[in-house]
């Protein structure tokens, strides 16, 4: 709960305010708590998702991952994720999610690595299968979307994090990342992209670029552009030639050699 808390404090302002700039709303002034101030509250029997409507914005849906003990990304817990969004797109009464965990210290450890551990290529399949329907769901979903981050968040938990359209995260030693390449597993091309979307290229280049991964990740994330001039290297020296051989383009390097020359002087 004190992570909760903390980003009750710490980053309901935070939370709030991405919010209300997401869904246009007028700042009231207070702060409201999001996280703490909840009322009616949605859960099947035995479910790993609750919904909790928030008490001061009441088209705010609080979505809590409650797979214990780490909030491990089963087929199951995918699907259910996968219907609570749907549910909560097809009700007008809703216009924003605030994902986190029911159990902070872990916002998610990813993908339930039992799930990818000697199952057969169909369940794997489907497994597989369930990951993207409710990833492409959630990136593209019409709702605002906040990830309150109240605890550890690696590899799928970090993914679903870059999803939202805003993050916040708890203070404390929790880490956050795609650690796959800690697993010996290579960020697949949209976890990639999506990072590069949200911290930039040369940031995720470093993140994911680790030991046996190395390679293969920077290929995959070098590709396309090498493969772009490839496709068009007769066009490109084409520009080249006809762009520096330009009278003023000529004059103009003159005059930086020049330039140069005289600065050794
Ligand atoms: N899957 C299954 N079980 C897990 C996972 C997981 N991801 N993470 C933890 N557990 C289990 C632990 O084994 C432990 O089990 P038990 O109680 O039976 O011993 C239990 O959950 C509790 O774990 P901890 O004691 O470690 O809990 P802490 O609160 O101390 O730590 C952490 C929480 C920091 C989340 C820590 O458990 C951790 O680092 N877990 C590993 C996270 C990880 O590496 N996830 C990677 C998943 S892979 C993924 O998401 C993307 C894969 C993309 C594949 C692409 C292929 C092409």
């Amino acid at each position: 709960m004190e992570a909760l808390r903390k980003i009750g404090q710490t980053g309901g302002c935070l939370v709030s305010r991405a919010l209300s700039a997401s869904l246009h709303r007028r700042q009231t002034g207070a702060v409201p708590l999001l996280l703490l101030q909840q009322k009616r509250y949605y859960a099947d029997p035995g479910s790993y998702v609750q919904v909790v409507r928030d008490t001061v914005y009441e088209d705010i849906a609080v979505v809590k991952m409650n797979r214990k003990p780490v909030n491990g990304l089963n087929k199951d817990f995918l699907t259910e994720l996968n219907i609570t969004l749907e549910k909560l797109e097809n009700n007008a009464s809703y216009r924003g999610v605030i994902l986190t965990s029911a159990n902070p210290g872990v916002f998610s450890a990813g993908l339930d690595i039992t799930e990818m551990y000697q199952k057969s290529p169909e369940y794997t399949s489907a497994f597989w299968r369930s990951l993207q329907d409710f990833w492409m769901r959630l990136y593209s979903t019409n709702l605002a979307t906040v990830a309150a981050i109240n605890g550890h968040s690696p590899a799928g938990g970090c993914l679903m994090a870059l999803s939202c359209d805003y993050r916040v995260m708890a203070q404390g030693k929790f880490t956050i990342g795609l650690n796959e390449v800690q697993l010996g597993i290579v960020a697949p091309f949209w976890f990639q992209e999506l990072m590069i979307r949200t911290c930039g290229e040369r940031e995720t280049e470093k993140a994911l670029q680790l030991d046996h991964a190395r390679v293969l990740s920077k290929q995959m994330g070098r590709h396309q552009l090498r493969e772009k001039l490839h496709s068009k290297q007769e066009e490109d020296i084409a520009f080249f030639t006809n762009f520096i051989t330009k009278d003023a383009i000529q004059k103009s390097i003159g005059r930086y050699l020049e330039g140069l020359k005289n600065r050794k002087k």
